[in-house]
């Protein structure tokens, strides 16, 4: 029997029939897995205004100031370096901590927290992760650290803690240095400490796909004011004064209207989790009944941002692959992300290295083939939430 499209609404939802029963929904408008969160327009023209009067454009003009003290208040940290995005910050902070050698790290994670160890000229080496956090597996790491191991560089996946404590303590114990990629785990809290404050450095992104945006950009977070110093020094070519190069520095600066979209972005960023947390509420009592879908919960002891909405499909027991579901989410008009897959350590740049191996790895390549990030935005409606769990009934039920 042949399937129509029997209501195309006001409501932007279509419904599709057979006979007289309703198969399923589709969006009417593409449903991203993000969208950016901006201030209203109205609110920076006041700030464009100044920066045409000023003609200050960038190389720490007033904005960047300004917003480099506020958000290192807002975050309740000591030390805020800005940057134009967070793979150069990740680059600079490796440099500025001086880091050779092998640095452990994840393979569960976007392609720049690896890139940024590579432009150092330094060796990652993979750690399998944890299932329960898709973290780097703390229990795991001692076992990789050679006399030529530095460092330790955690990801906090989709803004999931690491295990902090146990990471600080191999680190003590091996005199080695952590730098967290934190580039999802703005604002995340645990024991009401930012999260940002462990380790030796944070990285924060602020791509426009992030929870926190500045268009590009991101930011370096650290407790030491000489190493706050030295990466302000770096990251503009290694100037410590007009005519002194301290070091081999790079261009990474943040300009003056990044900066003020940030300023303007602290101000509407806690109502933007607010409206996320509803939203993963509202997928969880959604999908926590549907056979073969995992969804993730952060513990007790964490104020969380929702940056993403990870779940893992079990084809076994849903009776589709991930791969599937996510295609057949397009069909419903919905784009979905792989969040991370490939693995690093599968990507033809790194799958040559001794750690790359699929045996070393094994729960990082089983997640990432089970992974999907489902759409999560402040804008995202919750009749939207809805279709898009209805859409992943219906595909487990069979139905088109
Ligand atoms: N470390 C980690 C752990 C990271 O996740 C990232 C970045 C970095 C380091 C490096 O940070 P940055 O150097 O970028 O500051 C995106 C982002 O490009 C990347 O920043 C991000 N992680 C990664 C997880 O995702 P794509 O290729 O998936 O983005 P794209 O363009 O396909 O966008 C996804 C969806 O978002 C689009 O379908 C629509 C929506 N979108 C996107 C953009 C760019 C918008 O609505 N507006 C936009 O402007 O990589």
């Amino acid at each position: 029997m042949a399937i129509r499209i029997t209501r195309d609404g006001d409501d932007g939802i279509e419904e599709l029939t057979v006979g007289n029963e309703i198969i399923g929904r589709i969006s009417e408008e593409p449903i991203y897995v993000t969208k950016p969160n901006l201030p209203p327009l109205e609110k920076l023209y006041p700030s464009l205004v100044a920066i045409w009067n000023r003609k200050i454009l960038t190389n720490g003009g007033p904005f960047h100031q300004e917003f480099e003290m506020k958000l290192a208040e807002f975050l309740r940290v000591k030390h805020v370096n800005l940057f134009a995005n967070a793979t150069l910050a990740l680059i600079v902070g490796l440099e500025a901590l001086r880091i050779s050698g092998e640095v452990i790290t994840t393979p569960y994670s976007f392609v720049a927290t690896t890139h940024a160890l590579q432009w150092n000229g330094i060796t990652p080496v993979f750690c399998d992760i944890d299932p329960q956090t898709m973290n780097i597996d703390a229990d795991k790491i001692e076992a990789l650290i050679t006399p030529r191991t530095t460092a330790i560089m955690p990801v906090h996946v989709y803004g999931h803690p690491c295990e902090t404590k146990k990471i600080q303590s191999i680190a003590d114990r091996y005199g080695l240095k952590v730098i967290y990629d934190a580039a999802h785990a703005f604002g995340v809290t645990m024991n009401d400490r930012n999260l940002l404050l462990e380790g030796d450095m944070s990285i924060l992104s602020f791509h426009g796909t992030k929870l926190f945006t500045t268009f590009e950009g991101g930011a370096i977070v650290t407790k030491d004011s000489t190493l706050k110093k030295r990466i302000d020094f770096l990251k503009n070519f290694g100037f410590a004064d007009e005519v002194t190069v301290v070091g081999p520095g790079i261009n990474g600066k943040m300009n003056e209207l990044q900066a003020a979209v940030g300023l303007l972005g602290l101000e509407i960023v806690g109502d933007e989790i607010v409206k996320r947390r509803s939203i993963a509420q509202t997928y969880r009592s959604c999908l926590d009944l549907v056979k073969g879908i995992a969804t993730f919960e952060p513990p007790g002891d964490v104020s969380y941002n929702y940056s993403y909405f990870p779940i893992l499909v079990d084809e076994e027991e849903f009776g589709v692959s991930r791969d599937e579901v996510y295609e057949r989410l397009k069909e419903c008009n919905v784009f979905a992300r792989r969040y991370f897959y490939p693995l690093i350590s599968n990507m033809p740049t790194y799958r040559g290295l001794p750690s790359a191996s699929k045996e070393n790895l094994p729960i990082a390549n089983e997640i990432a083939s089970r992974v999907l990030c489902l759409p999560i935005y402040g804008e995202l409606e919750l009749r939207d939430v809805r279709l898009i769990c209805d859409c992943i009934r219906n595909i487990a039920a069979g139905r088109p």
